[in-house]
């Protein structure tokens, strides 16, 4: 008998149970149970039918996804659930929690299904790089039809069980005691004379080939460079073209052919990643967090108001801090009107909005927020004017209140200094807009409490976010290393590459859009601004290049002025401009560089090396704890490819001798200044190991 397994009786019904904490994940031991306390409530004449259900947090939630890479064992999921599914006893699935993935096929594979009003269901795979690969694709469409099916697969969302009920995912919302609710509803299937009844049994509904047609070009735009949603759509469409074991090898071709894909390799490594990087290395698992009830965040700008819709969704109330009631004013009209929006794109009710905006109060004086238990500074990026409001905070917040700053550039220790209490103090680094972009790069100061530490990282997955915990150093992880990539394409097109051939390199590498395209729509003035600064304090490039500087002295602010590196007729769509096209050939001339061809693999090493050598940098400094905080990290907030798994895993991928060797060859052409490889690179390379190998 498997130990996950159980089997046990009530009466005439069979109870299966399976105990494979944490989420019921379906190894080889489960798998094997199944089918073993299955062939044994059939072998038992007093068995009449049979309810599977699982102990603890959850329905079954998914294969085991640590099994994959090592290959799963016999019985295969796919004959488990066939023999379920023609067993000649009927079988009742009892759902609480998530039934996911495979687990939502085995439901599937059930005859009846019944669910708590809590529970949700789902086949998420898509996110891993995969599709349902026992039945899912096959057996869903045969319920829902083929829109639904699809909408369910490629969007991997999880269901309400009262939206399954309508679907006909489940067939009976039950509460209170799951186990005896379900057995009362496998006796009455018996009274009722109501036996096994197969979802592979069922016509699926005509579906003409537009239905899939339709559907891929609607998602073309948005899952560019993924595998997995077109696969799904083939094998659904398998559902409605192909007898049903006929499409069950097709989905099992297509699902093998994901499973060998890197872009799933690299899904899975994110699955893991996000997990992972909650936990602190070094930070004891029992430390002790501060309890947050509620907040305030000072400065009501677009950054902080962002930042105050965090706490109003996770409904914790705050605070909104001002200097002048205008500007109070106009934060507060900002924060409506995005929840507005969000409630016309029915994402949200009205009351929503009403429930949201009471939850965050503004106000105009700092004696308001003295007993609060956590302070967002998010003001001015100026290190003169955050001393000045961690003075403030220093002198009014209650004692233990956690003092967080959202600089994404400042010296955190700095800041920290001013206060009588340095522990306190902490970085909180959000991305903009920060009511919807997933990162918070979270900075740990050189004093931080341990509980400091903690608190904010279980508190940034409350409000909705992936917390990173990096330390100090100049534009933490994130901007440091994009800082690379904005010199060296900047140099690029001074020597001869256009713009648009160094976007169009990074998009099709699979960022969102390219280096300058961003530059345009986020303002060039910021970046000028930046520089200045930058220059003042004696933080100059060794090769200035000043053609962007050029282009904003010429009121060139970007899309914000229709006008930046490229320009703008629609005020979105950028345009190769000519006149700029002349600045940047002249600003060539007056450096003594002479423009050439530039291939595109010349600009994606440049752009993208350099980046991944900063990285290991991070890394040998400790700013970064592991590679994975720097895959998340450029995941979630600078747009790297899903698919690619962060820029640490895809260094792996390619192999970090040929990024050693590309480094030696323009070392070469340009002098080594900005084409040494740091010491951890070319040491793993020399091993012929990987980040992920450290
Ligand atoms: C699949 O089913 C393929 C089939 O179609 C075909 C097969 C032939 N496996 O997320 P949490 C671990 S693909 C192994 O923090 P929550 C997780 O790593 C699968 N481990 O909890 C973590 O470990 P640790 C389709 C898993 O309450 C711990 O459990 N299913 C798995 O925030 C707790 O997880 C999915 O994609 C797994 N499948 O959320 C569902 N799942 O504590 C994936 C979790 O050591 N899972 N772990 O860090 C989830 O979405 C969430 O875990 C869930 C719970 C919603 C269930």
């Amino acid at each position: 008998m498997s130990n996950t397994v159980s089997f046990s009786k009530q009466g005439a019904i069979g109870l299966i149970k399976v105990n494979n904490p944490p989420v019921n994940a379906l190894n080889q031991s489960v798998r094997a149970g199944l089918k073993t306390c299955v062939e044994q409530g059939l072998a038992d004449d007093g068995v009449k039918a049979m309810v599977l259900i699982c102990e603890g947090r959850t329905f079954i939630a998914g294969a085991d996804i640590n099994e994959f890479a090592k290959g799963m064992g016999e019985p295969g999921l796919v004959p488990v659930i066939g023999n379920m599914e023609t067993a000649a006893k009927p079988i009742v699935a009892a759902i609480h929690g998530t039934a996911l993935g495979g687990g939502l096929e085995v439901a599937l594979g059930c005859h009846y299904r019944v669910a708590l009003s809590s529970a949700k269901v789902g086949l998420p795979e898509v996110h891993l790089g995969l599709l349902p690969g026992a039945g899912g694709t096959q057996r869903l469409p045969r319920l829902v039809g083929a829109q639904a099916a699809l909408e369910l697969i490629v969007g991997g969302g999880h269901v309400p069980a009262a939206k399954a009920l309508e679907l006909g995912i489940v067939d009976e919302i039950v509460d209170g005691d799951l186990e005896a609710a379900a057995i009362a509803y496998a006796e009455k299937l018996l009274a009722d004379g109501s036996g096994p009844r197969a979802i592979r049994d069922i016509a699926p509904e005509a579906a003409g080939s537009e239905v899939f047609d339709n559907f891929e070009k609607s998602i073309a735009r948005k899952q560019r460079g993924f595998l997995a949603p077109f696969h799904i759509i083939k094998s659904i469409r398998a559902a409605f073209e192909l007898p049903f074991d006929k499409g069950m090898a097709r989905e099992e071709e297509l699902f093998m052919e994901l499973m060998r894909s890197s872009e799933s390799a690299s899904q899975r490594h994110i699955f893991f990643a996000e997990r992972e990087v909650a936990k602190v290395p070094g930070l004891a698992k029992d430390t002790v967090k501060r309890e947050i009830n509620c907040g305030a965040v000072v400065g009501a700008g677009t950054m902080g108001g962002g930042i105050a819709m965090n706490f109003a969704n996770a409904g914790i109330p705050v605070k909104l801090l001002e200097m002048k009631q205008e500007f109070l004013d106009k934060g507060i009209a900002l924060i409506r009107k995005n929840y507005e929006n969000t409630a016309k794109k029915g994402r949200i009710s009205m009351a929503d909005v009403e429930k949201r905006m009471a939850l965050i109060e503004p106000t105009l004086s700092y004696d308001d927020i003295k007993d609060v238990d956590i302070v967002i500074e998010a003001v001015f990026e100026n290190m003169d004017v955050k001393k000045e409001v961690f003075k403030k905070l220093d002198s009014v917040c209650r004692s233990g209140a956690i003092l967080a700053s959202n600089t994404s550039t400042l010296d955190v220790d700095e800041i920290a200094n001013v206060t009588s209490r340095p522990q306190d103090v902490i970085g909180m680094h959000f991305f903009s807009p920060a009511n919807v972009m997933r990162l918070l790069e979270n900075v740990r100061g050189e004093l931080t409490a341990d509980d400091v530490i903690a608190t904010v990282m279980s508190f940034s997955k409350r409000i909705g976010k992936i917390g990173a915990m990096v330390g100090v150093c100049d534009g933490f992880v994130g901007n440091r290393m994009l800082h690379q990539r904005t010199r060296e394409s900047a140099y690029l097109v001074e020597e001869g590459a256009s713009p648009e051939q160094v976007d169009k390199i990074l998009f099709d590498f699979g960022f969102p859009m390219g280096a300058f395209t961003m530059a345009d729509m986020a303002g060039l003035d910021v970046g000028y601004k930046v520089r200045e600064e930058r220059r003042k304090a004696g933080k100059v490039e060794k090769r200035d290049s000043v053609w962007i500087d050029k282009i904003v002295e010429l009121g060139r602010h970007g899309q914000k002025t229709n006008a930046g590196v490229y320009k703008y007729e629609d005020g979105r769509t950028p345009i190769p401009d000519p006149i700029v096209k002349a600045l940047i050939a002249e600003c060539a001339k007056e450096a003594g560089i002479a423009q050439r061809d530039i291939s595109d693999q010349e600009i994606l090493e440049r752009c993208l090396y350099p980046m991944i050598n900063e990285g290991a940098l991070i890394l040998e400094e400790g700013i970064a704890a592991r590679p994975l905080d720097i895959d998340i990290i450029w995941i979630n907030g600078y747009g790297f490819p899903g698919y690619k798994g962060g820029p640490m895993f895809w260094a792996d991928q390619i192999g970090l001798q040929n990024i050693v060797d590309a480094y030696a060859k323009y070392a070469k052409q340009f002098g080594d200044h900005y084409w040494q490889p740091a010491p951890l690179l070319a040491k793993l390379a020399k091993e012929g190991k990987g980040f992920y190998d450290l």
